[in-house]
């Protein structure tokens, strides 16, 4: 494999080849984005996740350009609700419940969707999850063997919870990781930048982590 792409990231350079690297867009749903949803029901302002769109809609642009395999994952459950667990609808967030963006984190309601700037395009995939990693109860590993991934680019919310899930059930699995800072939030901002410390730390230990900024320059050149 030849990695043709070098970025300048934590702990140190991300070497990537781009035939065989994808680039993941994390739950950027209505139901994490707008006031209404699952992450306003569990007691957050969701200002933080809402204000990455532009940053994930440049690199979703790059990314495009570049013909790379594109992964939208949503994080939802089926309109029956049996597949959530107890102890998840126990926690709160109204799972099921009617909102003003339809029923809460429920798979075809209008709050369970993508946002507007980044709907998926036609020949892109789209991974329904009912769990918070995007590897579990999905076909996500199998997606990425078909396609010949070996590394991925990884935005979206929230990054202490379904980000950081994600990135570590890939790192196991044998997949380099490069965490974009910018295009990734938390409700709070430590939970945030904690995240971004716990992956590239101890020469980094699950991942790489870097400012969209900096792939795009590589991207480019
Ligand atoms: N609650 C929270 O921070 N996140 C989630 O429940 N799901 C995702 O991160 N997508």
């Amino acid at each position: 494999m030849t990695k043709n792409y070098k970025v300048q990231a934590k702990p140190y350079e991300f070497e990537f080849d781009i035939d065989t690297t994808a680039f993941m867009i994390i739950d950027m749903q209505r139901d994490f984005l707008y006031p209404g949803g699952f992450g306003e029901k569990l007691g957050n302002d969701v200002s933080a996740t809402n204000s990455i769109i532009p940053n994930v809609k440049k690199v979703l642009d790059a990314a495009r350009e570049k013909n790379m395999l594109i992964i939208h994952t949503r994080e939802g459950h089926r309109p029956d609700l049996s597949d959530v667990p107890e102890s998840k609808a126990k926690r709160g967030g109204g799972i099921g419940e009617e909102g003003p963006m339809g029923r809460i984190l429920v798979r075809g309601e209008y709050g369970h969707d993508i946002v507007d700037e980044l709907q998926p395009k036609e020949n892109e995939v789209v991974l329904d999850k009912p769990g918070k990693g995007a590897f579990y109860q999905t076909d996500l590993e199998s997606i990425l063997r078909n396609k010949n991934i070996k590394s991925l680019i990884v935005s979206g919310v929230t990054t202490h919870v379904c980000v950081q899930t994600t990135i570590r059930e890939a790192n196991d699995r044998g997949y380099e990781c490069l965490m974009l800072e910018d295009c990734c939030a938390a409700f709070d901002k430590r939970d945030h930048e904690d995240s971004i410390r716990m992956i590239n730390q101890q020469g980094g230990i699950f991942g790489w982590t870097t400012p969209s900024e900096n792939l795009l320059d590589e991207l480019n050149k």
